[in-house]
């Protein structure tokens, strides 16, 4: 047995019935005391060493907040707690799903976390993705160009994040890892032993947080396709459209879900091409998944 007996930590990425937790500077598996208990990236956890010496997370702090996915039976699950920012990368390769980036946006926006749109790869033409990316500059998104190759705008960057929790999200390939290597220093490092469990086995992808300077941290959240915001208030996918959610007072019927109800001002507003058509079907296509989940 080495170290302290007990104290507090912070989870910097969980798998299976354990934990990497970071405390007073150290970073140590963890086992999770009984059944019940269920650790995320970010959680602020009590622990102690047991009998054998091992440390084991047997409290949890109350999170601040937390990103969540639906998993495919629609249960919500969570991904990381305790974020103050979430970061959606994108490039022009590869070509972006933008129902996915609209679907991390909504989550933010629900989840009342800062937004940011990061657009990697500076070095590639980026003019068939510029008309989306000024919809969404245009729409309040805030938005950050840089070159994880290049090097371009990464001093930005890392102002932007230089406090509080910042969970990087996006596609497979769109260059999170890239980022995050230029952003930590010593992060393949850090890598190197998240990606190990207790028994020294190599854990599937989970999402991992990185000291990012004092105050700051960056979670690398592997590819969520599946991602979405989960259903747990009414008009959940509307409150995640900012442009549907300002013109709804607008419309006829105050339950209006924007489909097919007569006087509907978002409708009105698509036609008129004030509302991005693409962003409608966005929309439609979330209110889709929530009422095939409630079906079931
Ligand atoms: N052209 C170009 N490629 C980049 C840039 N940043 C990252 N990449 C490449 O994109 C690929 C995916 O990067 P990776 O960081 O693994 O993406 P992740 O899946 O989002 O973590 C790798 O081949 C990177 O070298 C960039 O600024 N320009
Ligand atoms: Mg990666
Ligand atoms: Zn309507």
């Amino acid at each position: 047995m080495s170290g302290p007996p007990s104290g507090t930590g912070i989870v910097l990425a969980a798998y299976g019935r354990g934990a990497l937790v970071l405390a007073g500077g150290e970073t140590m598996h963890c086992a999770l005391a009984g059944r019940k208990l269920r650790v995320v990236c970010g959680d602020e956890v009590g622990w102690r060493r047991d009998a054998g010496g091992t440390p084991t997370v047997h409290s949890l702090a109350p999170r601040r907040n937390g990103l969540e996915r639906v998993d495919s039976r629609g249960r919500a699950e969570p991904v990381a707690a305790n974020v103050d920012r979430l970061a959606i990368v994108v490039a022009p390769r590869p070509a972006p799903d933008w129902f996915v980036v609209d679907r991390y946006w909504a989550a933010a926006l629900q989840a009342g976390i800062a937004a940011l749109l990061i657009v990697n790869k500076d070095d590639l033409d980026g003019a068939p993705i510029a008309e989306e990316i000024a919809n969404y500059r245009g729409l309040g998104l805030a938005v950050a160009a840089v070159g994880g190759h290049s090097g371009a705008g990464m001093e930005a960057l890392r102002a932007r994040l230089a406090a509080g929790a910042t969970l990087l999200v996006g596609q497979s390939g769109v260059g999170k890892s890239t980022l995050v290597n230029a952003l930590v220093p010593a992060a393949d490092a850090q890598t190197a032993e998240l990606t190990r469990d207790r028994e020294g086995r190599h854990t599937t992808t989970t999402a991992r947080r990185y000291r990012l300077g004092t105050d700051a941290a960056i979670i690398d959240a592997p590819g969520v396709r599946d991602f979405a915001p989960p259903a747990r208030i009414a008009r959940a996918a509307e409150r995640g459209f900012v442009e549907i959610h300002a013109l709804a007072a607008g419309c006829r019927f105050g339950d209006c879900q924007h489909l097919r109800e007569p006087g509907c001002a978002i409708r009105a507003a698509v036609d008129a091409g004030t509302v991005s058509a693409r962003r409608y079907e966005s929309y439609r296509r979330l209110l889709r998944l929530y009422d095939r989940f409630a079906a079931h």
